[in-house]
């Protein structure tokens, strides 16, 4: 297995990124020339979203075919080039895999629309008259789950938009394929693969109506997903590249199952039960501020879970379908750099592998967007529809998109203050918030009190301490809204995170012993000995 508990891994979403022709679209040379800027961070490893051919409706995750590269982002000589070029600085390249659905236009689907039954096999079609679903089940994007053909006379699956079929992976064609597209790349040089919502690909034996829900019960942790993800493991030859499952609405029990090292299956995955702890009655689109203690009780579980289960966490709270963290749980104005340093070492400094996302170790904040217009992305337009279908105004509507749209998280990179935050000589094909002209990459990167000097150290710090790394955890404190503690141990050294949720000042109630510790990390000016009280969003990292 490679060793990924001591790397941070950063994440690029390449349409958004660094833009090296002009186009207004981020591209693979774009990467390639912002790599000195990655190794000055110190990350190992850097997990590309997709950048196959594909028609964008869901910006790459509706893929047309898995072995090449779209030509809006490169050619393959340039992926080998970035291959190659990181591989010189100790960086390792990992894809993005979608493999619970293509993009209709791939191969695979066309050739089922054209009436070959080989390929009708390879997605989730049902015969059906034409009034009614084969099951009451809904799209995660809105709207029904099945679409239906009239010129074949059957319904077929798409749990996401409708270009993007469910594959059938009962099918063991669909499964020896998908296991031939890891060879195919694990021989360019790849070192690792995310799997987009692999939790998914197990639909169950009998299609049948959800009278308690949208139909997630039915298909998520599906009956013989454990089976599937240990046969695409074993067939894709991935044993000993770094592997990530994304799942949805999973259990800490079927993590354990994903990660446990005897179960040959993946190295970690991510969860996202702590990103909706603002999620009014779990309703995304339904506005609520963070409940901290939900928080708390919810990283508690699960990183002490997978610990006595003996699985592994992926660590984030940013990605590209998620608002930005500084903005959602910090306070991206009067103590922006506090609050975005504060969020960086809650995280870096729990048990798992970290993930950065673009931007996020410079604070970047959500859009700012005011009208609808400013949008792209599919969930978030078609939301707008829904949401004022269920009576809500369009001011209302646009409030809940500022702060819930997947594109907070989609804005350009901003790597410096001239125009276009440094992203393009061209037109962006997404706007960006105007706080670029302050907050960039240009302005932290030599100033040893910025973000991003402190994610650098936040990557540093678990490169040198094995209790980082290796280490247990345990938390402290449960009763306490506002303070985030949490002790790390190996029995040759000892942390203790303390981290102040909120912007007022917080108690400390330390534990017995460490009055005279040493700090290790602040995200404030250090005061003679250990303070009484945490300052606004303070962190501080003690040491014996
Ligand atoms: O996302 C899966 C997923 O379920 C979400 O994070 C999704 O964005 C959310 O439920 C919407 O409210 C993955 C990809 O990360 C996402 O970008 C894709 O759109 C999706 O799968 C489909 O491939």
């Amino acid at each position: 297995m490679a060793e990924f508990k001591n790397k941070v891994i950063y994440q690029i979403y390449p349409k958004s990124f660094c833009d090296s022709n002009g186009d207004g679209l981020g591209d693979l040379r774009g990467v390639t020339s912002k790599l000195d800027y990655l190794a000055e961070l110190g990350v190992s490893c850097l997990w590309l979203t997709p950048f196959f051919p594909s028609p964008q409706r869901d910006n790459g995750y509706d893929v047309a075919d898995y072995r090449a590269v779209d030509p809006r982002f490169g050619t393959m000589a340039d992926l080998e080039e970035l291959i190659r070029e990181a591989d010189k600085r100790g960086i390792g390249l990992m894809l993005d895999m979608v493999f619970n659905h293509t993009s209709t236009e791939h191969a695979w689907f066309q050739r089922a629309l054209a009436g070959e039954k080989k390929y009708q096999d390879y997605y989730i079609f049902k015969e059906g008259s034409p009034d009614k679903a084969p099951t009451n089940w809904v799209s995660k994007f809105g709207g029904p789950a099945w679409e239906y053909l009239p010129a074949l006379g059957k319904w077929y699956l798409h749990l996401f938009d409708v270009s993007q079929a469910d594959l059938n992976w009962e099918n063991p064609e669909v499964r020896a394929e998908l296991a031939d597209i890891l060879r195919f790349w694990k021989a360019k040089g790849i070192q690792g693969f995310r799997f987009d919502v692999v939790n998914l690909i197990s639909k169950p034996a009998v299609y049948e109506d959800d009278h308690q829900g949208d139909g997630r019960r039915f298909y998520t942790d599906g009956p013989k997903v454990h089976q599937y993800l240990q046969e695409l493991a074993a067939a894709g030859g991935i044993e000993g590249m770094i592997t990530v499952g994304e799942m949805s609405s999973t259990s800490l029990e079927n993590c354990i199952g994903y990660t446990a090292p005897d179960r040959h299956e993946l190295s970690m995955c991510f969860n996202f039960h702590h990103l909706k702890v603002d999620y009014k009655n779990g309703d995304k689109w339904a506005l609520m501020p963070p409940d901290r203690m939900a928080l708390k009780k919810l990283f508690t579980l699960w990183q002490e879970g997978m610990q006595a289960g003996g699985g592994w966490n992926a660590l984030f709270w940013c990605n590209h379908d998620q608002p930005r963290a500084v903005s959602r749980f910090g306070d991206d104005k009067t103590y922006w750099a506090e609050s975005a340093k504060m969020l960086g070492a809650a995280i870096h400094l729990m048990r798992g592998t970290p993930y950065i996302y673009q931007g996020e170790e410079i604070g970047m904040t959500n859009a700012g967007f005011g009208s609808i217009e400013q949008y792209r992305d599919v969930e978030s337009l078609n939301y707008y529809q829904i949401l004022q279908q269920q009576g809500k105004t369009p001011a209302e509507a646009l409030e809940i998109l500022a702060a819930r749209s997947r594109d907070n998280g989609r804005t350009p990179m901003q790597w410096d203050g001239s125009e276009n935050a440094g992203f393009t000589t061209g037109t962006p094909w997404i706007g960006l918030p105007e706080n670029y002209t302050h907050i960039n990459a240009a302005a932290q990167t030599g100033d040893p009190d910025s973000i991003f000097a402190f994610y650098k150290q936040l990557v540093a710090l678990r490169k040198e301490k094995p209790v980082i790394s290796q280490g247990n955890i345990e938390f402290l404190y449960p009763d306490d809204p506002d303070l985030l503690a949490y002790r790390r141990f190996d029995g040759e050294s000892e942390l203790l995170v303390l981290c102040n949720l909120t912007g007022k000042a917080a108690s400390l109630p330390l534990p017995e012993g460490w009055a005279g510790a040493a700090r290790l990390l602040g995200n404030y000016p250090a005061l003679a000995g250990v303070p009484a009280a945490l300052r606004p969003y303070e962190c501080l990292v003690l040491e014996r």
